[in-house]
């Protein structure tokens, strides 16, 4: 396929239907080029951050998928750089939500999973994982911290999962609003009201949260208009539990499911969300802020198996497999990034910190490590980052039977990973087992190559354990008494 069929075949892709020729097929055809000269700007460009709860890989239409119907979404996505091989910091939700506002690996702030690290029968945990926090620290400066001093207004309206507030909530960590965020990570009583959100005040009766969480958003569009504003979005959506509009639900009952996605009510928590994004278009467009606004469009985790497929990528959320770590991604930033542009290059969530502060002119805080890269490169056409390889390390237990799992007890038992060019290698701390993956050649992850590659399996491990060092993480080595499997 020529470029520019590759282009007409993306735009289709966008168009709600099947893409998989369009992203598997074209790895090579990256496109580039982009002209970064705007007209002169009015202010520092708005910043929406879209972060989807739960979502994976496969679960909008432009990625592939068949079943949800996702027109709002594609249609940005068309119009944007999509990432095919963008990460989550780690395969659930605090940790990546930890690693994305800090721009830090997890060891440099201890959030590694949700909640205990000891979640599972004790009999089967061969060691005692290391311990979790559940808060990120207040010290740490936030990227809605960094971006204040150079005027930027911001709102946190949705699901934080990181500590209350005043302290550890959205306001703690430098937001000027916070809707509905605390340490909550799902609805505690469901979508629709009561919500039970203390951060939230109940709407009226059949209010639907996702809807909510729009309006909200909107409003706050509205009120800052003429100011600099950067929104984090992190819906509640579709994190469990499974409520979904009637209608919605009946309209995909009819619909045949497809490679493995055929759950109505999933399909009809994302149409909610995918309508709520195409408001917030809408809403953008009839201001005039399109110009002026980079949306950015990610997710936190992969998606739940039992409810959703990620096929054709091995397993789901909780997993250091591709099936939990890596997301649906776009960006889309009028006049400097192409639009129907797709990169193959490993983005991960530490690295929309930098990216932000370089796209909003921000100054780096004072002392301020970053473990990420800014992105900016990749979206200015630039067809890699120099960056040597991205890491994980997760060293807690979590319990659950699910497919593609490495056992029948754990989704994951601790384990760290890198990913070097197309090559990714897990490391497991019970055993010492390594599971070495060529991702180019084997995308689902089923030929373990750690014998036939003992060379390219050294590198990696070594690279791991380099980088441990550097960010000081810690290692469960400590073995459990009441182990008895
Ligand atoms: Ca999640």
């Amino acid at each position: 396929m020529n470029r520019r069929d590759f282009l007409k075949s993306c735009a289709t892709a966008a168009k709600g239907l099947a893409l998989s020729n369009c992203l598997f097929a074209a790895a090579g055809c990256v496109s580039s080029g982009s002209s970064a000269q705007g007209s002169i700007r009015r202010k520092l460009p708005n910043i929406v951050f879209i972060y989807i709860d739960d979502m994976g890989w496969r679960d909008v239409g432009f990625m592939g998928s068949q079943y949800y119907e996702t027109p709002n979404i594609d249609r940005l996505a068309g119009q944007a750089m999509v990432f095919t091989n963008a990460y989550a910091n780690a395969p659930n939700c605090a940790p990546s939500r930890a690693c994305l506002l800090s721009g830090f690996y997890g060891p440099r702030h201890g959030v590694y999973t949700v909640g205990t690290s000891s979640r599972g029968q004790s009999k089967f945990r061969k060691l005692f994982p290391i311990e979790n926090t559940t808060v990120l620290d207040s010290k740490i400066v936030t990227i809605a911290e960094a971006i204040k001093p150079a005027g930027y207004i911001s709102a946190s309206i949705g699901k934080w999962h990181l500590g209350d507030d005043p302290q550890f909530g959205p306001i703690g960590q430098g937001f000027d609003v916070n809707v509905g965020g605390y340490s909550a990570g799902h609805p505690a009583k469901g979508y629709f009201v009561p919500y039970n959100n203390p951060e939230l005040p109940d709407g009226p009766p059949g209010e639907y949260l996702t809807d909510r969480l729009t309006d909200e958003a909107l409003k706050f569009i509205v009120t800052n208009k003429d100011k600099s504003f950067f929104l984090y979005l992190p819906h509640y959506a579709v994190h469990t539990p499974l409520h979904a509009k009637q209608e919605l639900i009946d309209k995909y009952k009819k619909k045949a499911g497809s490679n493995g996605q055929n759950n109505p009510k999933y399909a009809a928590m994302i149409e909610s969300t995918d309508q709520g994004v195409g408001r917030i278009v809408n809403k953008l467009d009839e201001l005039g802020l399109t110009d002026n606004t980079i949306i950015f469009f990610f997710s936190d985790n992969g998606g739940l198996k039992g409810v959703t497929s990620n096929q054709p990528l091995r397993g789901g959320k909780g997993m250091l497999y591709e099936g939990g770590i890596r997301e649906p991604m776009f960006v889309r930033w009028p006049g400097v990034v192409k639009p129907g542009t797709i990169s193959d290059t490993p983005v991960i969530g530490i690295d929309m910190y930098p990216t932000i502060l370089e796209m909003t002119g921000a100054r780096k805080p004072k002392g301020k490590l970053l473990d990420g890269k800014s992105i900016v490169p990749l979206l200015k056409g630039q067809k890699s980052l120099n960056r040597k390889a991205v890491f994980w390390h997760f060293p807690a237990y979590l319990q659950g039977k699910a497919e593609g799992a490495r056992d029948p007890h754990f989704r994951t038992r601790p384990a760290a990973a890198v990913r070097m060019g197309d090559f990714k290698l897990i490391e497991y701390f019970e055993d010492g087992a390594l599971e070495l993956y060529n991702l180019k050649e084997d995308i689902s992850e089923r030929k373990n190559l750690v014998d036939m590659m003992p060379g390219k399996t050294g590198e990696l491990h070594k690279l791991m354990l380099a980088w441990r060092k550097k960010v000081n993480a810690p290692i469960p080595t400590k073995l459990n008494p009441d182990y008895n499997p």
